[in-house]
């Protein structure tokens, strides 16, 4: 009898370890990745659709005309979507390791400034392909820390070109698919829960480091820092919202521009490729706790840029939403 008290115990403990994550406040907003760990032996799919908008010149923190931009064209508008395939494994409690499989597409309106005339160029495909060790530092029943160690292949191309007015030519930075170059993804997140508040709050801080001086195109993109904070509340019983903000450092890329047709513009230029921004994310975490979908998470988040600070000129960001969906099994 003793024994099956025993058995009963134990066979018990995994679903009380599991219940961690079974709030929609126990995932942070969808816009962050890499955010949680699993129980050993876990597994988990995801898939997130971004769609991001960019329009307008910027330089520094302002606003600045198409001719800014110029000699013989300029950047209009951005639109990009983005399609993330995401797989999580916990081999043993302590170590989760995380994949993720991009699918882009882009499309950047232009104007040839002598004559006002507009031209679209177009750049789909497969993105750069990231793997992710996350390691448990602390865990605690309040406080959790975990690092990731990741890196970034470049799966994607960086041979993308398009017709323009001048004949068909490789396309700006931000329109390639992939850096080119094998980068390192190291962070630090740090997460907490209050059940009895409702609440759950975190704080991430990350990198993007190019391990390569030079692609198959001479260039490197810049280093990228970024650090995040978010506080979420569960308003109702399946769902809670979050309010999240974001500080982005991205430098200048190194090496040869993209386009060295002189009559050609910014977005060629690997010196004018600098930004720094704070933005502000609005998220739902949404997670049916019965019937059919019992066990899916579903999330939205809308990211709007506060500040602005762009080399440039260059685009600047109008918004960024993203849908996920995620299923531990
Ligand atoms: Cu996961």
């Amino acid at each position: 009898m003793k024994k099956q008290i025993l058995f009963a115990v134990l066979a018990m403990m995994p679903q009380v370890a599991m219940a961690d994550a079974n709030m929609p406040e126990d995932h942070a907003p969808i816009g962050v990745m890499g955010d949680h760990m699993h129980n050993k032996g876990e597994y988990m799919l995801s898939l997130r659709y971004a769609k991001g908008m960019m329009s307008g010149l910027r330089q520094g923190t302002d606003a600045v005309d198409l001719t800014a931009a110029g000699k013989m064209t300029a950047p209009k508008k951005m639109e990009m979507d983005m399609y993330m395939l995401g797989a999580m494994y916990a081999p043993t409690q302590n170590i989760t390791l995380a994949m993720m499989l991009p699918y882009k597409s882009a499309k950047m309106d232009n104007v040839v400034l002598m004559n006002g005339r507009q031209f679209s160029t177009e750049s789909s495909g497969i993105g750069d392909v990231k793997f992710t060790s996350l390691l448990r530092l602390y865990e605690g029943k309040k406080h959790k820390l975990h690092g990731g160690l990741g890196i970034s292949l470049p799966t994607g191309s960086i041979k993308i070109s398009d017709d323009m007015p001048a004949g068909n030519m490789p396309l700006g930075y931000g329109m390639q698919l992939g850096s080119g170059t094998h980068d390192f993804l190291p962070s630090l997140t740090y997460t907490a829960v209050d059940r009895n508040m409702k609440m759950t709050w975190g704080a991430q801080a990350s990198g993007i480091i190019r391990m390569e001086d030079q692609n198959d195109r001479d260039y490197r993109l810049g280093n990228q820092f970024n650090l995040t904070t978010w506080v979420a509340y569960r308003f109702a019983p399946m769902a809670s919202g979050s309010l999240r903000v974001s500080y982005t450092n991205q430098a200048s890329a190194k090496g040869a521009a993209l386009n060295t047709n002189p009559m050609m513009n910014a977005v060629f230029d690997p010196e004018l490729q600098a930004r720094r921004s704070w933005d502000l994310g609005l998220g739902v975490n949404l997670m049916p706790n019965k019937g059919a979908l019992h066990g899916h998470r579903f999330a939205a988040e809308l990211i709007v840029p506060m500040y602005q600070n762009l080399k440039g000129p260059s685009l600047e960001r109008d918004y960024k939403l993203m849908f996920g969906w995620q299923k531990a099994f």
